[in-house]
């Protein structure tokens, strides 16, 4: 059967490299992207404006297309959410529960939807944290993943729905801007380093955070999507993890490509507290068995792709 694969929520910094990556594997008109607004650049395949929240709308999108498979990345992140919490578990919850809902009434396939470590909190294991443990998230970016975890188990359970998912760490990548994270610190300091060669970090020198460098994140995605469905025996959603560091540790790889980076601290910043109630690192032990994840970049070579590329970026557009 040809695929037919929809991604809603496309211009954010995951929708961006994964729609390239879908298009590459199945071709461009294969892949239909949407979001509220237009792309700043073209999208060289199918494109459609639509809100998730609107579901009438979003059913003429599923009945135009007739997707075998979905990717919903419409979201509202950390650092934003705390400061529109209402507006961020409606986007979050009745967006997701929109998608879910459509997706058995049109016999989609595999719908993916990205979780976080934000569903983990202040008395989750800060190292190596399992993936089942105490999760008393308390953000309300972390409420709506974990409830975004269950109501995905429950539709699959339920009315067999082959939903995947992948809590991810914070995200490096320099193809799009982040989003309003908490760990956006770790892109804005590659931008500043090359663009002033100094960045004063919201975060402390010493807060451990997972991440991920988005090449490993869109390969691992791809993976878990193509899986055969017995191997899975997670349907909420799965650890998975790149390097930890700190900003202290981050600054020290940059220095080795710019030596005269210098790099201060913020006091007070709010999303110090929400970084210290997350896992310091990740035990992504059930993706490595099931599915056979690995990830390439660690820290060193991650600084170094984020710096050419980025340098390059900048210089072109
Ligand atoms: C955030 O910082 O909010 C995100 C995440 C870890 O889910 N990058």
């Amino acid at each position: 059967m040809e695929e037919s694969i929809i991604i809603i929520g496309s211009n954010g910094q995951i929708g961006t490299e994964l729609a390239t990556a879908l298009r590459l594997k199945y071709g461009e008109s294969r892949v239909v992207t949407s979001d509220i607004r237009q792309p700043i650049t073209a999208s060289p395949g199918p494109f459609e404006i639509v809100n998730v929240l609107d579901k009438e709308a979003l059913q003429s999108l599923f009945e135009k297309y007739r997707p075998t498979q979905v990717y919903l990345l419409a979201a509202v992140l950390s650092a934003v959410g705390e400061q529109q919490p209402k507006m961020a578990w409606d986007l979050n919850m009745t967006g997701l529960l929109n998608v879910l809902d459509l997706s058995v009434e049109y016999g989609v396939n595999k719908v993916f939807w990205p979780s976080s470590i934000a569903v983990f909190g202040p008395h989750s294991p800060k190292e190596e944290t399992p993936q089942y443990c105490v999760m008393d998230p308390n953000t309300v970016y972390g409420l709506s993943k974990q409830a975004g975890e269950r109501w995905c188990e429950y539709y699959f359970n339920k009315y067999g729905l082959d939903v995947r998912s992948i809590r991810y760490p914070g995200l490096i990548s320099w193809k799009a801007a982040p989003g309003g994270g908490t760990t956006d610190y770790a892109i804005h300091i590659f931008h500043e380093a090359l663009r002033k060669g100094s960045y004063t970090c919201f975060l402390s020198a010493d807060t451990r955070l997972p991440m991920l460098y988005m090449e490993d994140a869109i390969r691992g995605t791809l993976q878990l999507m193509d899986a055969p469905s017995e191997k899975l025996t997670i349907r909420s959603s799965y650890n998975l993890t790149g390097p930890s560091f700190t900003p202290s540790d981050l600054s020290e790889a940059i220095k080795q490509h710019i030596p005269e980076f210098s790099i201060d601290y913020a006091e007070n910043d709010p999303r110090q507290a929400i970084a210290d109630g997350w896992p310091s690192s990740i035990n992504d032990e059930y993706a490595r068995n099931d599915w056979g994840w690995k990830p390439q970049f660690d820290l060193a070579a991650l600084t170094a792709e984020m710096i050419s590329n980025l340098k390059q970026h900048l210089e072109t557009t």
